[in-house]
């Protein structure tokens, strides 16, 4: 047997011939490729509502919601700048429409949730009927379905966008189209579908023809008050609070296939036992002030500031007042493919 040769310059040599026939010696990555556990390649992060909204406004008098088809200010993660990712696999951004704007139709593969921060009296139509939106609504406009935006309220409305763009591109698997008129044809009174599919009822002959939820507002007060249901019928979960999922009433799933989306209550003065998932989190926080610790990252938190949680990164939160936290995370898609895992760090 020959002694291999350990000297750096015949392996460089080695690897510089074999990457002329585009192949690499695995034994190089093996260990980054296969992490004993998950190592994020992003950061925790803080948008400060105070600090963005004066952009988010000037971003109003630069550009019509028209021209710019969705007036949004990307929130990118600052350790993946250039790439419109919050987290490897998920796009957040704040949209702005002004009063008697339109953000023209359109449909993609791409599926988008709302999550409304700002403002009242805005709509979303998805599909032909037109859903008015509030602080605290959470809407969706899944993969492939006509939406566009229209202002006929007094004020500005911003929502949080946050779509599954970074995963439908791994895939490549993005089709966009663009509608032949600005606002779709209404088809549909607003109402149709909360009527038909949002009170634990189905119509009789209804078939889910995929995961997407047909509710496609779930709106503030339902949600709030279901918190508060939960807050009378027992203790809060020392990880969570008091936390909901959203979810598909027809197949127990979440509304959109891609993402999972939650709301929790927590007391005021709770600290919650430290967590961690391996589902990269943006939170939206809706009621009360408080901090959270996110690894060795301390955010301060107030009503519509937003923050991200990577992947496997321990989260305590310590709201000073009630508060209540909105967030989305790929977790359905980790569940499909058998990959999602929590710890949960408090005694039994
Ligand atoms: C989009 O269609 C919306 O419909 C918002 O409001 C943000 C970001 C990238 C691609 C499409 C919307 C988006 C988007």
């Amino acid at each position: 047997m020959s002694t291999p040769s350990t000297g750096g310059n015949a392996r460089r040599d080695f690897y510089e011939r074999i990457g002329g026939l585009s192949m690499a010696p695995l034994w190089e990555q093996l260990h980054q490729l296969v992490p004993p556990q998950p190592k994020p390649g992003y950061v925790a992060a803080h948008w400060d509502y105070a600090q963005v909204r004066p952009f988010l406004m000037e971003s109003g008098s630069l550009i019509t919601a028209k021209e710019a088809v969705r007036r949004v200010l990307i929130l990118e993660n600052p350790s993946l700048r250039g790439t419109a990712c919050v987290t490897p696999t998920l796009y957040a951004g704040l949209q702005l429409i002004l009063p008697g704007e339109v953000a023209p139709s359109h449909r993609h593969t791409q599926s988008a949730l709302r999550f409304i921060v700002e403002g009242r009296g805005a709509y979303t139509a998805v599909d032909g009927e037109r859903t008015l939106m509030h602080e605290g609504d959470f809407v969706i406009t899944p993969s492939w379905t006509w939406h566009d935006h229209g202002n006929d309220s007094s004020g500005p409305m911003v929502w949080l966008d946050g779509l599954d763009i970074p995963m439908v591109a791994l895939f490549n698997a993005g089709f966009a189209e663009n509608g032949a008129d600005d606002a779709q044809a209404v088809i549909a009174p607003s109402g149709t579908a909360d009527a038909r599919f949002a009170s634990g009822l189905l119509p009789v002959d209804w078939r889910p023809g995929g995961q997407t939820s047909p509710i496609f507002n779930y709106p503030y007060s339902r949600t709030r008050e279901a918190l508060r249901g939960l807050e009378r019928a027992g203790p809060p979960d020392p990880c969570h609070g008091w936390k909901l999922r959203y979810v598909n009433p027809a197949t127990g799933g979440a509304p959109i296939a891609t993402m999972g989306t939650f709301m929790q209550l927590l007391p005021k003065g709770f600290e919650t036992a430290p967590y961690r998932s391996t589902d990269g989190t943006v939170f939206s926080v809706v009621e009360g002030e408080g901090e959270t610790r996110i690894g060795d990252v301390t955010v301060r938190w107030r009503p519509r500031d937003h923050f991200v949680v990577p992947s496997w990164t321990t989260v305590v939160h310590r709201p000073s007042s009630e508060a209540v936290l909105f967030s989305f995370s790929d977790r359905p898609v980790q569940e499909r493919l058998d990959l999602w895992r929590e710890q949960r760090l408090v005694d039994a």
